[in-house]
């Protein structure tokens, strides 16, 4: 694929890096970040710093133990470090709507200036919006990007925006896994990324306590409408028992949908509150979870979305196979 990757959004780079010149920037991510999440927040951190933008990742939460390596000596301010942070301008990535950044930040930001991200849902709530829906990760833009603007990358930042790109494509199976996203990673590679070293530290070093959870967490799945949509649940107690903490459940869902007469999957998570969050997954982007989610207040992508919901699991299950029973209906019809 020819470059620009990116060339509707690569052309109003140098006026980015110009208005945030002498500024201090804060790169604000998603509550519970991801690969994408944390590969976008350290790839355009580094990337701006190195042109002498004083730039900071900020993040509500922490990043999960699988992927903190990779944010080598990059400035973060995470968790209660990022409540205190102060900078003047805020760009946000990989978040799908403004409160993805947590309320407690989100009341320190009045305006995003730049809101770089690949959701369908993202209704462009920055001043400059570089959200190409077709893209498969964050990553990918923020790479496209400076590629197009001939940037040259150091390993930490090639392998960072590797590891968002490996693990929004589920390594480069779900259907926005383009050429681009190979050239583009062709071309991190170039820059030090290795494909290796990143999926045995995603993969190949989970903990007793993730398998412990696990094990109980297949216990729960229970199929419905012919085995097309499967539904698992997770409770605080399971976590507790297995020894293990909320981010050792990542994937969990995938468990349900690869079975091979299943359109939709679900986890159902009783929060500490007694309320119910889901994660939705679909086995093509006709299905369209992110609809589904709609229905309840959330959003996402076609075939990966989520949203809250007040009830309890129990109470919420009839409501949302009910739910699904009809979206697929429509699907179907359309
Ligand atoms: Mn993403």
């Amino acid at each position: 694929m020819p470059k620009p990757y990116f060339p509707e959004f690569s052309n109003g780079w140098p006026a980015l890096v110009e208005a945030l010149k002498s500024k201090k920037v804060a790169v604000i991510g998603h509550i519970r970040p991801d690969g994408d999440c944390m590969g976008s927040q350290v790839g355009l951190t580094r990337i701006l710093n190195q042109l002498s933008i004083e730039t900071t990742a900020v993040n509500r939460d922490p990043y999960p133990r699988e992927i903190t390596e990779f944010v080598g000596d990059t400035p973060v301010a995470l968790g209660e470090a990022a409540l205190n942070r102060s900078f003047d301008v805020a760009i946000t990535v990989d978040c799908s709507a403004m409160d993805r950044i947590g309320e407690e930040l989100a009341t320190k930001v009045n305006t995003v200036y730049a809101c770089i991200d690949h959701h369908i849902t993202n209704p462009l709530f920055a001043e400059v919006n570089w959200v190409p829906k077709d893209a498969a990760a964050t990553a990918e833009v923020i790479a496209g990007i400076a590629f197009d603007n001939g940037i040259s990358i150091d390993p930490i930042t090639a392998q960072a925006l590797y590891v968002g790109i490996a693990t929004d494509t589920g390594q480069f199976r779900y259907a926005a896994t383009t050429q681009r996203v190979f050239d583009i990673c062709g071309q991190l590679m170039e820059h030090g990324a290795n494909p290796n070293t990143a999926a045995q530290s995603l993969y190949e070093r989970q903990k007793k306590g993730r398998v412990e959870l696990l094990k109980a967490y297949l216990n729960t799945l229970q199929f419905y409408m012919d085995d097309q949509l499967c539904i698992g649940q997770l409770t605080p107690a399971m976590f507790e028992a297995a020894g293990s903490e909320r981010t050792d459940a990542e994937g969990f869902v995938d468990y349900a949908r690869n079975v091979e007469t299943v359109k939709i999957a679900c986890i159902l998570e009783e929060q500490p509150d007694g309320s119910t969050k889901g994660s939705l997954r679909a086995k093509e982007s006709r299905y369209r979870v992110d609809q589904l989610a709609g229905y309840f207040g959330g959003g996402g992508h076609t075939c990966a979305a989520g949203f809250g919901h007040p009830d309890s699991p129990e109470s919420f299950l009839p409501i949302f196979i009910e739910k699904t029973r009809e979206h697929l209906q429509l699907v179907e019809q359309s």
